[in-house]
């Protein structure tokens, strides 16, 4: 007989069915030197492209896991140290989906988000996706990257807030819908070019759609990003202010229906899959005069 995966029941993670694995807070650091070969070696039993389905009970969810990328190989090791053994221990069926945005033109989170979307659908039949930046690290395993009965927020807590969430309508760095979920909201904005702003647009999309944001408690869904330099090309957006503020009108025209891009390679390396994309450049102002 094969048993349902472990849920959390009362916040506790329920043991009748399979042995709990889970460890609760963890130590995450970044100061030791981490290679692509040493995760291969932790996680023999991940295969081709970053699957992994656990062998003895059945997930409720078959969960993509997408991460906007340019520039990030460093981050990338560390996120797959970390995350790969604490999603197995979850007893998670997923992949890993890289999503590489060719080119120097200026960085787009929420469009690379909907490709990953897309691509992973084309993969296999995932009916969860969550969104992750590549340089946070959950900081306690019992935070479950599964999906929930409404749009999920995962990273609430996080260092550089001071473990708290910085304003209450916070929908950034982790967040995860089924597939449904994603659907009712016409997917993310593909028009927010630059910093800033397009999960204020997301966190819109979701409450004008009658749906809440669920959220695991504060000292579970805590997070250390790692640190490092402003990335080159994603200066903030000036035009996030205005652009949070017509949402209503934006998301039936802007969304997954929408989404265009040019693929450029995809490629499974051992531990997860490469999607390299060119998805276009901003607009071009309109002159004032
Ligand atoms: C907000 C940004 C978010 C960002 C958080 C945390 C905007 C829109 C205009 C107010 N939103 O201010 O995109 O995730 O800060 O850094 O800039």
């Amino acid at each position: 007989m094969v048993l349902a995966c472990a849920a959390l029941i009362g916040g506790h993670l329920s043991t009748r069915a399979n042995t709990c694995m889970l460890m609760g807070r963890l130590l995450i650091e970044f100061s030791s030197q981490m290679t692509m070969e040493r995760v291969q070696k932790e996680n023999p039993n991940v295969t081709e492209g970053g699957r992994y389905t656990p062998p003895d009970c059945r997930p409720r969810w078959k969960v993509a896991i997408i991460i906007p990328f340019r520039h990030r190989e460093n981050h990338l090791k560390y996120w797959l140290h970390y995350l790969h053994p604490i999603l197995r221990r979850q007893k998670i069926d997923y992949g890993i989906y890289i999503i590489n945005q060719l080119g120097e033109e200026t960085f787009n989170r929420a469009k690379l988000l909907n490709v990953g979307y897309t691509e992973a659908l084309k993969d296999a039949e995932y009916d969860c996706f969550i969104f992750s930046d590549v340089d946070l690290i959950p900081m306690d395993d019992r935070n479950l990257y599964h999906c929930y009965d409404q749009p999920r927020h995962f990273a609430i807590a996080m260092d550089k807030f001071g473990f708290r969430l910085p304003y209450a309508g916070y929908f950034g760095g982790v967040s995860g819908l089924s597939k449904k979920q994603f659907l009712k909201i016409n997917g993310f904005p593909n028009e927010y070019w630059g910093w800033g702003g397009e999960d204020d647009d997301i966190y819109n999309r979701i409450t004008l759609n009658g749906m809440k944001v669920s959220r695991p408690d504060v000292r579970i869904g805590r997070y250390r990003m790692i640190k490092h330099e402003r990335d080159k090309h994603n200066e903030p957006n000036p035009q996030r202010f205005n652009k949070i503020q017509n949402t209503k009108n934006t998301m039936k025209k802007d969304g997954i229906s929408t989404l265009t891009y040019r693929l450029l390679q995809f490629k499974r390396y051992a531990l997860y899959t490469n999607i390299s994309v060119e998805i276009g450049k901003p607009p071009p102002r309109p002159i004032k005069g």
